[in-house]
């Protein structure tokens, strides 16, 4: 089963179970703001509480954050990461230290309102020449700092912009459609061991594969519990936050993407998440509308 947040036509967002291709919502609760405000315990037990079920196919999945939710990002956290960005910066050292380093390296990646999910388009810049998905595990917390479940994220990047110089990382990793969650949330208690997850990622241009890749969590040198903690640290988090791992995935440095190409990502136990690649801010104004009724 998955958590995940839901609407259905005329009606307002509403946190809910997928199972299967039915969605049931977690009865007493609107917003996943007030699951994530629980202890684990008491998550998992309002989880169990549903209403009644509804075809999947009669709703529309939003992406699994809301309230002042924000998705966060560790880096250089597998060893791939650190050789590709290596090979991409002009200041290699950065990439080398912080790999090893007691201290992670952690960046604010998304408020709630800015996430895009399965099906909607992910962004880059017009300004940017190079640009690559990241597909990374996710891990959810609550306001106490527990992990509750796990989704899966793309932190979109410029390479070009973040190979000039890594002073300029927040404008390489932050714009319009740079973040994309899968649908739901899987239960921590459903996810046997998080360490050790396949991640795939193919990316397809005109129907054909230009790139695959995989990689396992295995490979990922961070304890998941000791970079919720680094997080937790100097911030509350009164609705839950969302930590995507890092990547061990990146293609070689003659691949780019380009508008129109399709993104797929699948990790173990976990989910999938689908989006094709549009330019600029223009194809994301839809997340800036006024209402949730209006803006999906
Ligand atoms: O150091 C820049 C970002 C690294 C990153 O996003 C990753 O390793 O996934
Ligand atoms: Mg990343």
């Amino acid at each position: 089963m998955h958590v995940v947040r839901y609407q259905s036509s005329g009606g307002r967002p509403q946190a809910g179970v997928r199972t299967g291709d039915t969605v049931a919502p977690v009865l007493g609760v609107t917003d996943l703001a007030e699951l994530l405000r629980l202890t684990a315990e008491e998550f998992r037990a309002a989880v169990a509480k549903t209403g009644p079920e509804l075809p999947v196919s009669e709703v529309r999945l939003l992406p699994p954050l809301d309230g002042r939710g924000e998705v966060w990002c560790a880096g250089v956290t597998y060893e791939r990461s650190r050789g590709a960005r290596m090979e991409e910066s002009s200041e290699q050292d950065v990439y080398d230290r912080v790999y090893s380093a007691k201290r992670p390296e952690l960046f604010l990646k998304s408020p709630a309102w800015r996430l895009v999910t399965d099906g909607d388009p992910v962004g880059i810049r017009v300004d940017s020449g190079h640009d690559v998905p990241e597909p990374e595990l996710a891990v959810v917390a609550n306001a106490h700092g527990e992990i509750v479940g796990f989704t899966v994220c793309n932190d979109m990047s410029s390479r070009s912009i973040e190979g000039e110089n890594p002073l300029y990382i927040p404008q390489a990793k932050v714009f319009a459609g740079g973040c994309a969650l899968s649908t739901g949330i899987r239960p921590a208690w459903e996810v046997g061991d998080p360490k050790n997850l396949t991640i795939d990622l193919v990316i397809r241009r005109g129907g054909d594969e230009v790139f695959t890749g995989t990689t396992s969590t295995a490979q990922l040198v961070r304890e998941l519990q000791d970079l919720i903690d680094v997080l937790f640290v100097p911030n509350d988090f009164p609705d839950g936050v969302i930590l995507a791992t890092g990547t061990g995935i990146v293609p070689e440095l003659d691949f780019a993407l380009q508008a129109g190409d399709v993104v797929e990502i699948a990790i173990a136990e976990v989910g999938t998440l689908t989006n094709t690649v549009e330019v600029g801010r223009e194809p994301f104004t839809f997340l800036a509308a006024e209402t949730l009724e209006e803006n999906r």
